[in-house]
């Protein structure tokens, strides 16, 4: 048995993610977050690169605390007997990255250092400069020359703190950044996770007996974390970490809604600023031009006065989806100058693509034409950076998106990094934007304040994305549980007030009989694994049971319905004649079935896409019934195509080049 002060000791340091909530609830809004760019008024600097890092020692997990690792003089601390300080790049997650099973699988407080970096000469103390990054996993607390800047609670997601008083500037001014996080997740975390203590059966002390049996399972102090999601917790500072700057009197936040009317654009724009606050009466103005492409190219932009207004762009060059239209993804530039006193301050461009979504009972329109989403489900997930942002890797991965003829994904199961969701709005991919709520089990108040600030990160960062189609807010949650109703109720009446331009939607794994979630939501979406997870091997079934259940998703909710997740394992190489479970031959045999399902949906009018469970093989944490990981992809997790990419390749083609009364099933 664990004793009292040891499970204490752990439940201290998990807690430690759970007490120190910042100040911000669900409710409440949230300061704007532009992505930093440098401008005329704006510098960038990264703090990307080679990092130290160390990882308080298991069952010692307040150590990094004792032993002040963030004193802002000693870096990590050269504490003795806590293990060595290594290497360790950032952005990257920590988990792959040494031979190191401990490091892999850890669970706990683990610190990063980086000492000494300078700023440049031309910035000071009035300069604004803040320190953003871009996702850490999962709890982050980061101090800047030993003195805490910020907190953050969750992945994903990122968070800034205004640190100019907390730097040193000018000749010989170094400065030390350190960063501790903890992955550790519970049920009040997004997404949730368990911390037990599993007891030894011969540990117990018999009546009488002073000392216990030695144990037989788990030695004393054993600690077991699990989650129930499907892929690999990795933790570590996943995205980009930046310093920028901006003029004391600053663009804050912007907004902007595109409405087409009789082929005319009126984009409805609102910008936040803030002045400096030492200015005595200062007068804030803006004006704004919204750019072809992204510079002068000597057509005349549309410009407006005032921080807030509409413009109207007649002949407008939309943004449309990938297929739908010979330039996809058009990008317009929306610049914003603020003026304080008449005197121009800052300068801040966002991209920004003309487009306008709507949707009915049956059908999701862009522009006002029906689209047919022919996608993935994917992951942030790769060898050796797990969840790191690498940029040769998403290049690649939309690479391959385009070649197979996909024009949509799904940022299963959480948000993915600004940098990707840029690849989507200039490539003209349709992104269905999740939040990291993946099989969601127990709902209570505190988990629902969690869920909404989550949204209200997410939706803030990628307010004015035009890729961003739809919000997903779940994947796969317990909606068959009574509190599911309430509880999701809740968190879509509450997206609805940060955004109803976007429909919303969830992927529903529970019957439609028992599910206490769809009638919240705009667009169903369903994932299902016919013929894998159930009646295993039996091909013959699929096709039926496809039809008659997603038809049933319509007949009883009356509203447009799409798979958002189907497939099966294949491992790349194995092959049987005739197909059997766990081939290549198998996962594209199991297609050819559901394709023959999708065609019958499709020419009902009420079914708008489907998206193949997964772009590619991706890490999970260790089990039965997974084989060095999630073997769905139909590419290997180094991206190279199993026969189904192929298969699927033909079948999204024949989609993208026909419309909905053509078979695409590839018999
Ligand atoms: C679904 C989950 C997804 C899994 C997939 C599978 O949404 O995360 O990876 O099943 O089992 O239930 O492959």
């Amino acid at each position: 048995m664990i004793s009292k002060s040891e499970r204490r000791h752990v439940l201290l340091a998990a807690a430690f993610v759970l007490l120190a909530l910042p100040a911000i609830r669900g409710d409440e809004p949230l300061p704007g977050m532009l992505y930093p760019k440098e401008s005329e008024f704006r510098e960038v600097k990264s703090l990307d690169g080679m990092w130290r890092f160390r990882t308080a020692p298991v069952g010692e997990l307040t150590r990094g605390y004792e032993g002040r690792w963030l004193d802002g003089k000693r870096g990590l601390g050269d504490v003795p007997g806590v293990g060595p300080i290594i290497d360790m790049p950032v952005p990257s997650s920590f988990n792959d990255i040494t031979t190191n099973a401990t490091l892999r699988d850890y669970n706990g407080w683990a610190w990063y250092d980086l000492a000494w970096f300078y700023v440049p000469a031309s910035w000071s103390r009035d300069t604004r400069v803040v320190l953003r990054f871009g996702s850490a996993h999962y709890y982050a607390k980061v101090w800047v020359n030993g003195i805490e800047a910020m907190s953050h609670i969750g992945g994903h997601l990122p968070f800034e703190a205004d640190v100019t008083s907390l730097l040193n500037y000018g000749p010989g001014g170094r400065n030390e950044l350190t960063v501790a996080i903890n992955n550790t997740l519970t049920p009040h975390t997004i997404p949730q996770g368990t911390v037990t203590f599993p007891k030894d059966p011969d540990r117990k002390k018999k009546k009488r007996r002073r000392k216990p049996y030695p144990w037989t399972r788990y030695p004393p102090g054993y600690v077991s974390y699990s989650n129930t999601f499907d892929f690999f917790n990795y933790a570590g500072i996943h995205r980009p970490v930046m310093l920028y700057t901006t003029p004391l009197s600053y663009i804050e936040d912007i907004n902007v809604n595109t409405i087409l009317q009789d082929g005319t654009a009126f984009v409805e724009y609102d910008v936040t600023a803030k002045p400096d606050s030492n200015s005595v009466s200062p007068v804030l103005d803006c004006t704004v031009e919204l750019l072809y492409g992204n510079y002068y190219d000597g057509r005349q932009p549309v410009g407006g006065k005032g921080c807030a207004g509409t413009l109207e762009v007649p002949d407008p060059i939309l943004w449309w989806p990938r297929t739908m239209h010979p330039q996809p993804g058009y990008l317009y530039t929306f610049e914003v100058r603020l003026w304080m006193n008449g005197t121009l301050v800052d300068i801040y461009r966002q991209p920004v693509g003309l487009r306008m979504i709507t949707w009915n009972e049956t059908s999701f329109l862009i522009n006002g034409e029906p689209v047919y989403l022919r996608g993935f489900g994917r992951h942030e997930d790769s060898d050796i950076r797990g969840k790191g942002l690498d940029l040769p890797l998403v290049t690649r991965d939309h690479n391959l998106l385009s070649w197979v003829g996909a024009n949509s994904y799904r940022t299963s199961h959480y948000p993915y990094a600004e940098e990707i969701m840029d690849f989507a709005d200039r490539l003209g991919f349709l992104i269905v934007d999740e939040c990291p709520a993946v099989n969601l089990d127990n709902y209570d108040d505190e988990l629902l304040e969690r869920h909404k600030a989550v949204m209200s990160e997410l939706v803030r960062r990628d307010k004015n994305r035009p890729s961003v189609v739809m919000w997903s807010i779940a994947n796969e949650p317990r909606s068959q549980k009574i509190a599911a109703g309430p509880y999701f109720r809740s968190v879509v009446e509450y997206v609805k007030t940060l955004d109803n331009t976007r429909p919303l939607t969830a992927a529903i794994n529970q019957g439609y009989k028992v599910d206490n979630l769809a009638q919240y939501l705009d667009i169903i979406g369903v994932n299902r694994y016919y013929s894998w997870y159930s009646d295993t091997g039996h091909l013959e079934l699929v096709q039926h049971q496809v039809e008659s259940e997603i038809t049933r998703w319509n007949q009883k909710f009356n509203k447009p319905v799409f798979m958002t997740e189907y497939g099966a394992d294949a491992v790349s190489g194995l092959h049987t004649l005739p197909e059997s479970v766990w081939t290549e031959d198998y996962q594209v045999a199991l297609m050819r079935e559901y394709f023959k399902a999708f065609d019958n949906l499709r020419s009902k009018g009420f079914f708008i896409g489907e998206m193949i469970w997964n772009f590619a093989d991706f890490a999970t944490g260790q089990g039965i019934t997974r084989v060095v990981g999630n073997k769905k992809g139909v590419f290997t997790r180094s991206r190279q195509p199993k026969s189904s990419a192929r298969f699927l390749k033909e079948r999204y083609w024949c989609l993208a080049n026909h419309n909905s009364s053509t078979s695409c099933c590839l018999y």
